[in-house]
């Protein structure tokens, strides 16, 4: 028998494949059937005489039916809708201490990653500004093996228990009977099952939280949600949750903008991330983790297997490792964005699960529906799912197989075979799990440590700014105003009560409730039969700490314009030199300047130059904008008081708070809008709320940078 030559060597397999090794590009090349075969004739079926039937005979036009026939693979049942894009991960702190594995431990050396965004709820064509949870799967292509970070944008989940899950989705999916609503929970079923499960209140408290209507994938932050292990050199393990934090800061729309933009381009968030990284604005997220040691495992007053907990970063402060970049676009949805397959139990050596139930029931499921979506167990063969390693086992056939791997053995331990392929030393990269001692009962219930639903739901809602607290009451009061039961409607304000008593009468009263007096009883609808209900009674705990930065948005905010879209307004006669220099200003920070016009045709300029716009009063809106500017010019500036398009315009982008610049002989159109009835002088100094009259490229830019001023919406709001 041949024995293995490499002793001690680490890795054994360090050919790292093209990861875009199947691509083609048709360009200049004929085109041919799936055999190869030149075509001569793709626009005619084979006919019996010029206008006689099709032959059964023609198997260019079968073949080419036949595959159409069947280009469509079931969609993900949750987060069908995503978006994609690759990129790389740079290490800039080696975390060799805790971790073993190599892409955390290298800082010389960079990681491909490929990412896919997603929204949960609604189908594959669903719009992407729905109130909802973000996926944020990364795929790390290590040389030890991919390592998938299959997270969220909001750092906890809905339920405790794997358990639960087909229930959740059921509950929040368009109800069974007339696949009605399409991506929204505002409806009976979701907030029926929300109303019995007290362990859900932390993790509703967020998405009725502006984070789940974000402005953009590259304004969200990722979160591995489960607290994971580190394993180092020495097997020593340590506690880790992971964290990306987003370059831009952590921004989203207004509720009233999210649901017009889903019917002015539903591909809000897939067009803003195609074209960023188009322009080379490319999306970049630090990569952070906070780590625990084993020792500290149960010295916090909330149990880290719990995944509807945070660790707050007043306590365990996260660190930042490394930067995340996308750089490329995929070449095709369906090869990569569609087929990529995540698990989050594809681990290198230095990473292990924790006993999270969430986490454990995970690791069974994504196999699982890659067999059904991808339809075989060789989906790790699809070029996006492909291991930078080539792979030697002793898996064979199944549908579709492409390796074709030599000799007559495929079994281990094997003589005939030379004893191939070998097994890898722990020396050698092998992965062993780590030894967790276990002792204990075998059960089916909840650990009384998971029993304190509250604590952090009002954590979270003590760390918001005003403008965010009132956001999370009117996202309330919206969906359960679409809940047809007053009843439930009833024991969801009285539930929320525990988390804040006025947030909960406001609600009430928004939607014909009784306003709760007092924190109300919970009533918990998941008890086992046999269950005594005291045993899983909630508990009302209070957390030690009272407020967290990090939980609300606006602390988030960089003084960036990168990545930010701006309307500038413009008729014949508008002040083409100002323009120009508004936009290579803006455009020089990475800001992305759009020119809108009343038609597509030139614009003239008042100085004899002209201008291209980009769109129309037609095909643009103001929310599909961060901010709006309106140029000099007499003759284009009575132009556009003589369009009620572009008087929208400018109101709908005051009603969201968005920051609004003129040139000083713009002012004039700024009259006829609403604006004026709530700005007395408006070519005073009005910077303070957003509105910028006096030309002033800088003074607008740090308006833009600021992402909007929500003060306005609290004076009250304006109709638009
Ligand atoms: Fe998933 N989840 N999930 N999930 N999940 C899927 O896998 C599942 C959970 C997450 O862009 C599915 O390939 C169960 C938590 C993301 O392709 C499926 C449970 C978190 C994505 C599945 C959870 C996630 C998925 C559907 C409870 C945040 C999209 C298609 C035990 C940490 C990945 C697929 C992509 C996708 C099951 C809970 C994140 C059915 C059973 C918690 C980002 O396998």
């Amino acid at each position: 028998m041949a024995k293995s030559t490499k002793k001690n060597s680490k890795p054994a397999n360090t050919k790292l494949a093209d990861l875009s090794k199947n691509t083609v590009d048709a360009t200049d090349q004929l085109m041919n059937t799936d055999q190869g075969l030149l075509i001569n004739d793709d626009h005619n079926s084979l006919k019996a005489g010029d206008r006689g039937a099709t032959l059964l005979e023609d198997f260019i036009l079968r073949e080419k039916i036949t595959h159409f026939d069947h280009e469509r693979i079931p969609e993900r049942i949750v987060h069908a809708r995503g978006s994609g894009a690759h990129g790389v991960f740079k290490l800039t702190n080696s975390l060799s201490k805790y971790t073993k594995a190599g892409f955390l431990n290298d800082t010389s050396k960079e990681t491909p990653v490929f990412v896919r965004f997603s929204a949960v709820a609604g189908s594959r064509g669903s719009t992407d500004l729905a109130r909802d949870v973000r996926g944020f799967a990364v795929k790390f292509y290590t040389p030890e093996g991919n390592f998938d970070l299959v997270g969220n944008n909001i750092p906890i989940f809905f339920i405790q228990d794997a358990m639960k899950f087909p229930d959740l989705i059921h509950a929040v999916k368009p109800e069974p009977n007339n696949e009605i609503p399409q991506a929204a929970s505002a409806h009976d079923t979701f907030w029926d099952f929300v109303s019995l499960m007290p362990e859900s209140s932390h993790m509703i408290m967020w998405a009725m939280s502006d984070r789940a209507i974000p402005r953009s994938f590259s304004m969200m932050e990722g979160f591995g949600v489960h607290t994971f292990r580190f394993i180092n050199e020495k097997g020593v393990s340590h506690f880790v949750k992971f964290h990306l934090k987003p370059l831009l800061g952590v921004h989203s729309v207004a509720w009233d903008e999210a649901q017009k933009i889903s019917g002015k381009d539903p591909d809000f968030h897939r067009r803003d991330l195609w074209e960023s990284i188009e322009n080379g604005q490319f999306p970049e997220w630090d990569l952070g983790v906070q780590i625990v040691p084993e020792k500290d495992e149960h010295k916090f007053e909330f149990d880290l297997l719990d995944p509807t907990k945070i660790i707050p970063e007043e306590l365990v402060p996260v660190q930042i490792v490394g930067r995340l970049t996308l750089n490329r676009n995929p070449d095709n949805f369906f090869a990569e964005t569609e087929q990529v397959a995540f698990h989050p139990g594809h681990i290198v050596p230095g990473i292990d699960f924790t006993n999270d139930p969430l986490l454990q029931g995970r690791l069974f499921s994504y196999t699982d529906t890659q067999l059904s979506r991808l339809g075989s167990p060789n989906f790790h063969e699809i070029p996006i799912n492909r291991s930078v390693n080539t792979i030697f086992n002793n898996q064979r056939d199944a549908h579709m197989r492409q390796q074709i791997d030599k000799g007559k053995v495929s079994y281990s331990p094997n003589s005939l075979g030379g004893g191939c392929p070998f097994l890898a030393k722990i020396s050698e990269g092998g992965f062993t799990s780590h030894q967790e001692r276990i002792d204990s009962s075998k059960i089916r219930g909840r650990s009384k440590s998971f029993l304190d639903h509250f604590s952090q739901a009002v954590l979270f809602y003590n760390s918001q700014s005003e403008a965010e607290k009132q956001h999370i009451k009117d996202a309330f009061s919206f969906e359960l105003s679409l809940v047809t039961v007053p009843y439930i409607r009833q024991k969801v304000v009285d539930h929320f009560s525990n988390v804040n008593l006025e947030m909960a009468q406001y609600i009430a009263k928004k939607i014909g409730a009784v306003p709760p007096k007092k924190p109300m009883a919970v009533t918990n609808g998941a008890i086992p039969a046999d269950g005594n209900p005291k045993d899983y009674q909630p508990v009302i705990a209070k957390s030690s700490i009272e407020q967290s930065a990090s939980l609300s948005m606006a602390n988030t905010i960089k003084n960036t314009i990168k990545g930010r879209q701006i309307a500038v307004l413009i008729a014949d006669g508008v002040d083409e030199t100002s323009v120009n220099k508004l936009k290579s200003k803006l455009n020089a920070e990475g800001a992305m300047v759009k020119l809108i016009a009343p038609i597509l045709s030139p614009v003239k300029g008042m100085n004899g130059g002209s201008l291209t716009p980009d769109k129309t009063f037609f095909n643009a809106a103001s929310v599909l904008f961060d901010a709006v500017y309106i140029p000099g010019g007499t003759k284009s500036i009575d132009a556009l008081k003589n369009q009620p398009d572009a008087i929208h315009f400018v109101n709908e982008a005051f009603r969201h708070c968005k920051a609004i610049g003129a040139d000083k002989d713009a002012v004039s159109f700024l009259q006829q809008t609403y604006i004026a009835n709530k700005i007395e002088k408006l070519n005073a100094d009005n910077s303070a709320l957003g509105v910028i009259t006096n030309g002033n490229i800088k003074v607008f830019r740090d308006a833009v940078a600021s992402h909007r001023f929500w003060e306005r919406e609290m004076q009250s709001k304006v109709p638009a």
